[in-house]
């Protein structure tokens, strides 16, 4: 069976584990603690160099990083991969906007706001503001393509929406305000309705 080396509050892990769960994929899950910094020590490394869950490990010993990467290979040929050519490139345009403009944001504001200790917290004080500027940026970005779009792969719900999900959904843990986002909002409602989905905190 699939091994899924995860954390459960970690809106990555959460993609993985949705992805999953709509396409009835059966994996188990292998829990680290989301401080004890067991995915830096050498067994860990030894499958990914980058000391980061979420990871995939296969059966035959193959080990898959990178959750954007994963929730691709799962969703591949299934009805959560856009269908053309043209609505295959609009997801990975959004799945890499999510990595780059949005997840170091987001997710980072929202892992020390939330989860770190207040003394830790107190020296990372000075990057709130940018956090939050470049993060709202990328709500806003979101907001403008949900105001003419249902979707962000096209045409239907697929692992883009699944991507952006994963943090957009909690991004209040991290200081944002989206009441100011109507569109994303709506199509927060949307995804949560689909079949098959699963909170963050659900137990697998
Ligand atoms: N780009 C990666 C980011 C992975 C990542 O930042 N993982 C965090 C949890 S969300 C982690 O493993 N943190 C533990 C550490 O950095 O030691 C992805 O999308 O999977």
């Amino acid at each position: 069976m699939l091994v899924l080396h995860q954390m459960q509050m970690s809106g990555n892990c959460y993609k993985v584990r949705l992805t999953a769960r709509q396409l009835d994929v059966p994996i188990a899950l292998k829990e680290y603690p989301l401080h004890g910094g067991e995915t830096r020590k050498p067994a860990f490394l030894a499958k990914n160099p980058n000391g980061r869950v979420p990871m995939l490990e296969f059966e035959d010993g193959r080990t898959l990083p990178e959750s954007d990467a994963i929730i691709w290979y799962l969703a591949e040929g299934t009805r959560l991969a856009p269908e053309s050519k043209w609505e295959r490139a609009q997801a990975l345009q959004w799945m890499f906007f999510e990595q780059y403009s949005h997840e170091p944001y987001i997710a980072v504001a929202r892992f020390w706001l939330k989860f770190a200790a207040k003394e830790d917290l107190a020296k990372k004080q000075h990057l709130i503001g940018e956090w939050h500027d470049k993060g709202n940026a990328a709500l806003g970005v979101m907001n403008t393509h949900l105001k003419t779009h249902d979707w962000f792969g096209g045409a239907r719900y697929s692992i883009a929406d699944i991507a952006l999900y994963g943090y957009t959904h909690s991004a209040a843990d991290g200081g944002f305000e989206l009441l100011e986002y109507p569109a994303v909002e709506k199509w927060l409602a949307r995804v949560a309705a689909q079949p098959g989905h699963i909170p963050l905190d659900e137990s697998w």
